[in-house]
């Protein structure tokens, strides 16, 4: 359970860093079953609905991005977006009634593992209340150099930023004069999980190291936030609760919300969405 100085850290700078969450037993599953998703993709050469994969995926070298929606293919990647451990932090932060609304495993492969450029979770999908946060479970050892989670502290009460480019939603932020010179890295051990804010301004680096970065992303939702995009139907909607009971009274509080639409014509993942910006911070350095 978090203490009442991580909850202050958390409500003041909108993330947080917590060690030792999963045992080495739970961390050594979790890369066997990704090194064995890996080993799979050899059968693919273009993106499918499991696999994102980096420019320069080949059978032989097989280079995956993203595994997408992982849950929904290995009980190890479930049971950890179910964790006790895992939800009991995330009730503290955003109460007891809990849905997750989208999980991902990223990659970031020694010497080139891609980029995620600055954006807010909230431009990609806002809801009537902000309480939604996105826990990374920490597959390998996050550093600076290997593109840890780098977070604008505070952001999550400030503005939503301009994600759209030409008119169109881009995945990134585009202002012009935006410059996230204060952002902080959420450096971790393997086994411990980072949390932000889904208003907070975040992204990461590529991998400069010989290490990997594996980070497993989980998205939770208080049970009363519902999309402002709407939602397919009741039961499909409520088959993503993980804690507590549907509820047909949204709460609504004042927050700034900027609709992502128009959609750019890159549909996919946000590497791909994000691959149309003309001016990427990460890209440049
Ligand atoms: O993998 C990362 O470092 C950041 C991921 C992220 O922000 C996202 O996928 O939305």
């Amino acid at each position: 359970m978090l203490t009442q100085e991580q909850l202050g850290f958390y409500n003041e700078n909108g993330y947080l860093g917590v060690e030792a969450v999963l045992t080495a037993d739970e961390v050594v599953a979790l890369r066997r079953v990704t090194d064995e998703f890996v080993e799979k993709s050899r059968e693919v050469t273009e993106h499918t609905d499991i696999f994102d994969l980096e420019p320069g995926h080949t059978p032989a070298n097989p280079r995956v991005r993203r595994i997408k929606n992982p849950g929904l293919y290995h009980s190890v990647y479930d049971g950890t977006l179910r964790h006790p451990k895992i939800l009991d932090i995330v009730e503290q932060l955003i109460g007891p009634g809990l849905r997750y609304n989208g999980h991902k495993l990223n990659m970031k492969y020694p010497a080139f593992g891609s980029p995620v450029e600055w954006h807010q979770d909230w431009a990609f999908y806002p809801h009537t209340n902000d309480d939604l946060l996105a826990v990374g479970v920490v597959i390998d050892d996050m550093t600076v150099e290997n593109g840890a989670l780098m977070i604008l502290p505070g952001s999550h009460k400030g503005p939503t930023l301009n994600h759209h480019q030409n008119g169109a939603f881009i995945g990134a932020v585009t202002e012009a004069d935006f410059t996230p010179e204060e952002a902080v890295p959420v450096e971790l051990k393997a086994g411990g999980i980072s949390i932000h804010h889904v208003r907070a301004l975040h992204g990461s680096a590529p991998n400069t190291s010989d290490k990997p970065r594996r980070l497993l992303l989980f998205q939770y939702c208080a049970v009363d936030a519902w999309p402002l995009k709407g939602i397919p139907d009741w039961d499909s909607f409520n088959d993503f609760i993980i804690r507590g009971e549907p509820t047909n009274q949204p709460r609504m509080v004042a927050a700034p919300v900027r609709m992502p639409e128009p959609y750019s014509e890159k549909k996919g993942s946000i590497y791909e969405v994000q691959s149309l910006l003309e001016n990427p911070l990460y890209a440049q350095q």
